[in-house]
């Protein structure tokens, strides 16, 4: 029997990663220890409005000074990867404009000497949506091509400290929903609105979302270009983008609504990751957009195609589509040409995609799973591909009591679903090479602040306790199980 993934003969390949992930901002806490500058996410979720229910990332779960706690948690659990984010401004207080921070560098090398102590794989992302606030007022961040330097200095420190353990680097976590949320809907800092259907008053240019994506996919290749030049070599680690991933379902059979939900993917995914990947944007995007999409210069252009090792799928959801160029829509979100004349939503008519949860945005449609794995092995011809998310969020009031609260068949129900569609499109050939749950433990959830709980692990807030859920235990076993029948063939089990 071959020792290499072997995707014929095993329900998931030899050497599959099962992790769970997190991120810094989310996470750490400890937002003015030890040297950390502020980022944006301190300074977005300390004004009055911004977050739900009132709270910010000053403490979250305090991961920072409990890291030792939850990677024994992660061993308990039985995973053998945790994806987690680097604070940009605990290393880089002012970014290229600053020292390196070394008591950070200290935190990620305890943080990463814990991990590889118990032989979880750290599989690290260098920007999870938060960046030094220095970069903002300096000179707008994204929306500056001058952002560009700066990524590729902080990238080459990460690779510089770190390198020599951390195998997997990912170097944006959904640039599709910074910018979307940072400069469209104005619902993540720094909170600018260019679509009458956004959460701040409208007026900017709807042209920023595509100056500050062209932005970051130069930053990404600037990175991959360090790390290809002077560590790859020597380290030899992968390098790639996590983006997060809707399947989109053509709303009926018509021709005009597949159209439609290839073109919603375009303007969402592929947005990204075709310009990385075959060099170009896609072909809907130009014909939409013309000139209001940038386009690249020529010397840009000489550093793209095959630009990433791995793609990073970060899926959670599905949503129907209806095209709104041969018919006639209602005006809402997703109609607008900056989106590709389509809408999009869950429910439509009255048919929904799934069963609604907590959250407004999120349906349960395990069936998306196989079909945006499959959809973007079929795109970008079988790169290797990793789900960096996927998880199920619940809201305490849903869960009157604590010890409801544990008891989470919901997610656990969610999460086999979900697994069980993976190993379907594993099964049909896609080269999925690692999973991981979001999250290890409740944590800061963004506009939601606390409300909101993806953890297999409780935290009370109060104590910052963690306590196992049912989803935790069920993830083990999952794990073991699949440990013990990798190898043995699909017509076996
Ligand atoms: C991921 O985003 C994030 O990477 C992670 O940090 C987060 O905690 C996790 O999922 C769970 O949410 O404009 O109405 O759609 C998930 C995708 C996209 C969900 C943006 C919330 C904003 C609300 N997110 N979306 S809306």
């Amino acid at each position: 029997v071959s020792l290499e993934n072997n995707l014929s003969s095993s329900l998931f390949p030899r050497n599959f990663l099962f992790g769970t992930a997190s991120s810094s901002y989310q996470f750490e806490g400890a937002f003015l220890s030890d040297g950390k500058g502020l980022n944006n996410w301190d300074v977005f979720t300390h004004k009055t409005g911004t977050i739900l229910d009132g709270t910010n990332g000053d403490v979250a779960v305090d991961h920072y000074h409990r890291y030792q706690e939850d990677v024994d948690l992660m061993e308990h659990t039985g995973v053998n990867s945790y994806r987690f984010s680097l604070s940009w401004a605990r290393i880089l207080p002012k970014g290229r404009f600053g020292k390196v921070n070394r008591a950070g560098i200290n935190y990620y090398n305890r943080l990463i000497d814990a991990l590889v102590d118990k032989g979880i794989e750290p599989f690290v992302t260098i920007t999870h949506y938060d960046i030094p606030q220095e970069l903002e007022e300096r000179y707008k961040s994204w929306l500056s091509p001058e952002i560009q330097e700066d990524f590729r200095y902080y990238a080459d420190i990460c690779f510089k400290y770190f390198g020599d353990r951390v195998k997997y680097w990912v170097t944006f976590n959904e640039p599709n929903v910074a910018v979307i949320c940072g400069y469209r809907t104005g619902l993540y800092p720094p909170s600018r609105c260019s679509d009458s259907f956004g959460n701040c008053s409208y007026g900017n240019s709807e042209r920023e979302p595509f100056i500050a994506a062209s932005n970051i996919i130069l930053s990404h290749l600037a990175a991959v270009d360090v790390y290809r030049a002077k560590y790859q070599k020597n380290q030899g680690g992968k390098i790639g983008i996590a983006m997060n991933a809707i399947w989109y379902e053509p709303f009926s059979n018509s021709t005009e609504d597949k159209l439609a939900a290839e073109r919603t993917q375009s303007f969402y995914m592929n947005w990204f990751l075709d310009p990385i990947i075959l060099g170009k944007y896609p072909a809907e995007m130009h014909e939409i957009l013309g000139p209001d999409l940038l386009v690249f210069s020529k010397y840009d252009k000489e550093k793209f195609k095959n630009g990433l090792d791995f793609i990073g799928i970060n899926h959670y959801t599905s949503y129907y589509v209806k095209d709104c160029i041969f018919s006639a829509c209602e005006q809402g979100k997703g109609s607008s040409k900056t989106e590709g004349f389509a809408l999009t939503s869950a429910q439509m008519n009255d048919k929904s995609i799934g069963e609604p949860t907590a959250l407004a945005w999120f349906y349960v449609h395990p069936q998306g799973m196989e079909n945006i794995v499959t959809y973007i092995k079929d795109r970008y011809n079988n790169i290797p591909m990793f789900i960096t998310e996927n998880g199920f969020g619940t809201s305490e009031s849903s869960y009157p009591t604590t010890e409801y609260e544990l008891n989470d068949v919901k997610r656990v129900e969610y999460l086999s679903s979900y697994l069980d569609s993976l190993a379907t499109a594993i099964r049909k050939g896609a080269d999925v090479k690692g999973y991981f749950v979001w999250s290890i433990l409740d944590n800061f959830e963004w506009n939601h602040g606390y409300s909101i709980r993806f953890g297999l692990h409780h935290v009370d807030f109060a104590t910052l306790n963690r306590t196992p859920r049912g989803s935790a235990f069920w993830y083990k076993n999952f794990i073991s199980e699949h440990k013990n029948l990798a190898g043995i063939s699909y017509a076996q089990v």
